[in-house]
């Protein structure tokens, strides 16, 4: 049960000892111990137990404790077992999403949407020769991504932060600033969330392996990290944790709270085993 059931679990005991001091609840019971020939004490107990059940149902149909998927609520996923599927439009998040889903090849058949695809799955890694449930969330590219981030963040447990390998030297200040929103966002610096950098569509001849973006990220990030400290505080007003170390170049592997991996992978022929493995692990 995660802190919002608790919380409406207790809020149901309440109103059962308002509602038992109200209807003098006591006298009723000892009339159904008498009917049905139990002690009052066991009738007290299955009554409450049924009546926090009913309770903790009805949170859950409601959509309180922790469901996200996009909706009004403000915390996403609260849960925290959430794995986030992020990065620019056009990688293939949704194309990942929906063949993580099915298990069938989704390909040329998904819109740019800005939707939240969020579905609770078994992904199985062949290598680790293991499984694990997973709720995953295909978090679309956005310009505003910290909206959504913040939404999400506070229920995520993994990242795969998703790159179109072919592209990326075009696209690259972009991916890296994004990589950057979300390795200084509070969240997923305080949750210490694993991320992976999913170098998709890697079946193409013309792909950038996987070694080749991370260090090419590294440089951007670099970079972005000495305009954004001479242009603002990071640190201080916007909330932002620190990335990297002072006075050091950048590197993921300073990135103290979140470990950063980078591996090849393909939508196309379902070539995902390095995404799974990843979730099956840190999922
Ligand atoms: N060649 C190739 N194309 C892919 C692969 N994965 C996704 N795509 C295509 O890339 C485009 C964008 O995919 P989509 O899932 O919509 O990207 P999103 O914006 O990140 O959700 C679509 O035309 C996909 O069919 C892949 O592994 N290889
Ligand atoms: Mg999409």
């Amino acid at each position: 049960m995660d802190a919002d059931t608790v919380d409406a679990v207790g809020q149901a005991a309440e109103v059962i000892v308002k509602t038992s001091n109200e209807f003098n609840v006591p006298g009723i019971l000892l009339a159904i111990g008498d009917a049905t020939g139990q002690p009052v004490n066991l009738v007290v107990f299955a009554l409450t137990i049924a009546t926090l059940f009913a309770f903790w149902v009805l949170t859950r149909c409601l959509g309180f404790g922790g469901g996200g998927g996009g909706g009004s609520s403000n915390t996403g996923s609260s849960s925290g077992d959430c794995v986030l599927i992020t990065g620019a439009c056009g990688g293939g998040k949704t194309a990942m999403f929906q063949t993580l889903r099915s298990g069938e090849v989704f390909l040329d058949r998904t819109v740019t949407s800005m939707d939240v695809n969020e579905a609770r799955i078994e992904v199985r890694s062949e290598k680790l020769g293991k499984s694990k449930r997973a709720r995953l969330v295909d978090l679309p590219g956005h310009p505003r991504l910290r909206a959504k981030l913040d939404r999400y963040a506070n229920g995520a447990k993994a990242i795969v932060f998703v790159v179109d390998a072919v592209d990326f030297t075009s696209q690259r200040r972009a991916v890296a600033e994004h990589l950057f929103e979300i390795l200084s966002h509070p969240a997923v610096q305080k949750r210490r969330c694993p991320i992976m950098i999913a170098c998709n569509k890697s079946e193409k001849i013309t792909a950038h392996p996987a070694d080749f973006v991370r260090k090419r990220l590294e440089k951007e990030i670099e970079a972005l990290r000495t305009t954004r400290g001479t242009l603002e505080d990071t640190v201080g007003e916007s909330g932002a944790g620190a990335v990297g170390l002072d006075g050091a170049e950048f590197a993921f592997e300073h990135q103290r709270s979140n470990k950063v991996d980078a591996a090849g992978c393909a939508v196309a022929g379902n070539d995902l085993e390095s995404v799974r493995e990843f979730i099956v692990r840190r999922g």
